[in-house]
């Protein structure tokens, strides 16, 4: 739901575009070898395969009212695709890039470009194994990081995701009268300045 401006002389206002809240909607991503999930190294990743994972995931959101997608794929390419479509039909991402955490500033760069607030989820607790693990390219650009709880992570993940959507949309929905404030000496008004704005990306976000 993007905001939109009116302009007038005494006051800038910001309202919601439309009064209904939509549900909102969230894409889950598994990296590579998480469809194997329950099947090997049970010790480290626990015994859930990721078709459980994906119902409990899908029984979370329906209690929340949120809709989401999963996926999973071993290319790196399919990650950054998913990840790029995704700017335009979801609100927000969870993610286990898996191995690529360690190694892909192309899915990195993906989360930055699309700018949805994403929450990186790892099984196991990274930062306690192999040094290789302990770095992550994606957590530089994620809301947050979770490791360590097993499938629970992803349920942790899907509840603050949805609590940080939600307030977001709280706040926008209240009109939000700005008042003006006493215009440095020298410089434009804000409204011809927003208008400028306008002009030269659309709208303002
Ligand atoms: O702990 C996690 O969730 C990881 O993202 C899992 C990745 C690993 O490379 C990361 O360092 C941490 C590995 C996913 C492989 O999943 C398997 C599941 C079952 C059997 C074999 C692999």
């Amino acid at each position: 739901m993007r905001p939109c401006w009116t302009l007038s002389r005494e006051v800038v206002l910001m309202y919601p575009a439309c009064e209904h809240i939509d549900m909102l909607r969230i894409l889950v991503v598994h990296g590579p070898n998480l469809n194997l999930l329950g099947t090997r190294e049970q010790s480290i990743y626990g015994t859930l395969s990721l078709e459980a994972l994906d119902s409990a995931i899908t029984k979370l959101a329906k209690a929340l009212a949120v809709e989401v997608t999963q996926c999973q794929s071993n290319s790196e390419g399919e990650l950054v695709t998913w990840i790029q479509k995704a700017r335009t039909r979801y609100d927000g991402i969870i993610i286990n890039p898996a191995a690529y955490t360690h190694t892909s500033i192309a899915i990195r760069d993906a989360i930055a470009a699309v700018g949805l607030p994403t929450v990186e989820v790892h099984l196991s607790n990274i930062h306690q194994r192999e040094e290789f693990r302990h770095r992550s390219y994606i957590a530089g650009v994620a809301l947050g990081q979770i490791a360590g709880f097993g499938p629970t992570g992803y349920l942790l993940a899907l509840r603050g995701l949805h609590d940080h959507l939600a307030t977001g949309r709280r706040q926008e929905k209240t009109p939000t009268l700005v008042t003006p404030r006493r215009r440095a000496k020298g410089t434009r008004p804000l409204r011809s300045r927003l208008k400028d704005r306008i002009q030269s990306e659309g709208s303002i976000e």
